[in-house]
């Protein structure tokens, strides 16, 4: 028997040529058609407005994907910018990373301009991508069924079974399980969508409810990363192709002194 076969399926929309949604996963032959029709439905009832151009990418991967765990999730209930700012600070630098390096990050994502990828950043706050305007994006991630239904449960029990969180999840797990990568932060350049994260392989996926005031229309993501080759970290983020097919511990509102209490556990 031949390897398994799977099909990256991405989807990119907008309107008058500003970005209205994004979303992609791995998946089977037999799964394709569905895909198709729920993410072109997706771009075309969007809050933002109806897309007026939709980029729909099929792709068979050539690799078979890693497998890999979930980052666990919990929530600090920061209560407006100021606090999400405080508890990102202490989380990000306890893993090695400066403070100026997270409010140039905080800076760089408020500054008005949403790059379609992310920033890498040394833990100085040095920028590192090649291309500034456009970032790195991250694609080739996906989950499994199982995994899928798993999460699902475990965020409805908290009232967060939606794709933003999901797909913010899926991302930022690749993302932190290549070791150069010590911390992300990630701020939604929805206009209505106030709750960022910041993620650390010790920490976990941590989200910051009202880490920027309602109506900002940018926002992004940064990565914090240490020692070895830009070049193999960005191929791993755009070409590897990853799959989750467990799901850690997702929790509620956890107070920010127990965060800082816990050890890796990945
Ligand atoms: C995005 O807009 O896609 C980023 C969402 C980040 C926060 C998701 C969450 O609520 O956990």
């Amino acid at each position: 028997m031949g390897r398994r076969t799977y099909y990256s399926i991405r989807m990119r929309s907008a309107k008058s040529s500003a970005h209205v949604s994004g979303a992609e996963g791995i998946y089977d032959k037999v799964e394709i058609g569905n895909i198709v029709k729920d993410y072109t439905q997706r771009a075309l009832v969007h809050e933002k407005g109806r897309a007026d151009e939709i980029r729909l990418t099929v792709e068979e991967l050539k690799e078979t994907p890693k497998k890999i765990a979930s980052l666990p999730l919990a929530t600090v209930n920061t209560r407006n910018p100021e606090a999400a700012l405080r508890a990102s600070l202490k989380i990000l630098t306890s893993v090695g990373i400066t403070e100026r390096a997270v409010e140039e990050a905080f800076r760089a994502l408020n500054i008005g301009i949403t790059m379609r990828g992310a920033m890498l950043m040394d833990i100085e706050g040095v920028r590192l991508e090649p291309d500034l305007l456009r970032g790195v994006r991250v694609t080739r991630m996906g989950i499994t069924k199982n995994a899928s239904s798993d999460l699902s449960r475990k965020l409805g029990r908290l009232g967060l079974n939606n794709n933003t969180v999901k797909e913010a999840l899926i991302l930022a797990s690749k993302v932190h399980k290549y070791r150069m990568v010590l911390g992300e932060l990630c701020i939604s350049d929805d206009p209505n969508y106030t709750t960022g994260y910041i993620a650390t392989r010790t920490h976990g996926y941590i989200r910051l409810p009202r880490i920027k005031k309602r109506g900002i229309p940018y926002g992004g993501r940064a990565f914090f990363i240490t020692g070895g080759e830009v070049k193999d970290l960005i191929k791993y983020l755009q070409q590897t192709p990853v799959i989750i097919n467990e799901i850690k511990p997702c929790a509620g509102n956890i107070k920010l002194k127990e965060i800082l209490e816990r050890k890796s556990r990945r």
